[in-house]
């Protein structure tokens, strides 16, 4: 069933039908990871450790409802995969790494754990954090081993974090990346929905959708010519096609977090059929609201630099299918990149027609004389 709804979206857009990139090993040279193709996995050695990467845009911690701060224990795990489309390194087994979720003031224990079985080094830099390198030197862990280091949120925002190991650029390309949101201390505006992603791109040595063995490209990175461009590390993610869409009810307020590891490009970010209606550049947010006062309104498309974040709402008055795109649009027709939002409920024609009265109807179709 998986197979064959993979199969039909790289069919679609005549991929060719590629599928599943192998982890790497070594960690200053990594070796050749395998690409197989859809009911043939076993035959070789890149056979995939997990069924998804991808993680569900849904499942993140609840807005904040406290007037206290609080010291929170978190523990990040790094696991090293091999995965369908995403080359596997990754935070706790998926892309993007779990939303970390705080108030302004909160102290945050954060231990970096580096399982048994991985062959990297890898740490933590939170862009949230006042500290040498962001905590990743206290962090850095080998594998087997576990560091800590403790912050105190400071500024609020949405921030990235992300491995910063000497071949950062690496890890982060194979999924080391996540978000942290440090809430204001009064919190956000209530919404109905919230839906988090991250975007990355995906540097490997074989055209993209090629069948076979897919090993990581150094050269290709330093070029800052990827492969695949993704959101939540697989090809069309969280599309209707694959593991979506998200479904909404007209008239929701749909908040959307979006964080871009890069590690190299910058994001675009376009909701297809719909706008930003309140923007929050790079994720900053002021120490205290209004927040309707402080965000950019209606932005058609959001900049999003690598290392960076951006918080988008959206308001739903018609029943549509929404695409969350990357408006470099060969990222979405070539290499990958696409989440679907589907609003829910009957048509309001005042506001969206499809099917309108036909030409000679109205004004501005002519009234049909004098032509
Ligand atoms: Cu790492």
């Amino acid at each position: 069933m998986f197979e064959a709804t993979r199969r039909r979206v790289l069919g679609a857009l005549g991929a060719g039908g590629a599928a599943t990139v192998a982890g790497c090993s070594g960690d200053s040279a990594p070796t050749a990871g395998t690409v197989n193709t859809g009911g043939t996995s076993a035959a070789f050695s890149g056979e995939t450790d997990v069924d998804r990467i991808a993680a569900d845009p849904t499942d993140l911690p609840d807005p904040i409802d406290r007037d206290e701060p609080k010291r929170h224990e978190v523990t990040l795990e790094t696991v090293e995969h091999t995965a369908e489309i995403e080359d596997g390194v990754t935070f706790a087994g998926q892309v993007p790494g779990p939303m970390i979720r705080v108030r302004q003031g909160d102290t945050v224990s954060l231990t970096l754990e580096n399982a048994d079985g991985n062959k990297m080094q890898h740490n933590v830099d939170l862009h949230a954090v006042y500290g040498t390198g962001g905590g990743a030197v206290a962090t850095t862990a080998a594998p087997g081993e576990a560091n800590a280091m403790e912050f105190q949120a400071w500024y609020p925002g949405a921030y990235i974090y992300h491995c910063a190991v000497p071949n950062l650029d690496y890890h982060i390309s194979a999924g080391m990346f996540g978000m942290i949101l440090v809430e204001p201390k009064d919190g956000l505006p209530e919404v109905d929905h919230e839906l988090y992603f991250g975007q990355h791109e995906l540097y490997t040595d074989t055209e993209t959708g090629e069948e076979g063995h897919h090993g990581f490209d150094f050269d290709a990175m330093a070029r800052e010519d990827p492969t695949y461009v993704l959101l939540n590390g697989e090809k069309y993610a969280y599309s209707a096609a694959k593991h979506g869409p998200a479904e909404v009810e007209k008239g929701d307020t749909v908040r959307v977090f979006m964080v871009d590891g890069g590690p190299n490009l910058s994001s675009n970010f376009h909701p297809i059929g719909n706008v930003w209606a309140r923007a929050y550049r790079d994720g900053g947010l002021p120490e205290e609201g209004p927040f309707d006062e402080y965000a950019d309104r209606n932005i058609q498309t959001m900049k999003v630099p690598p290392g960076s974040c951006m918080t988008g709402e959206m308001e739903t008055p018609v029943p549509e299918r929404i695409k969350l795109v990357d408006h470099a649009l060969s990222r979405v027709t070539r290499k990958g990149l696409l989440a679907e939002v589907d609003v829910l409920g009957g048509e309001e024609k005042d506001v969206y027609d499809p099917e309108p009265e036909g030409p000679g109807e109205g004004p501005i179709y002519g009234d049909g004389e004098g032509e």
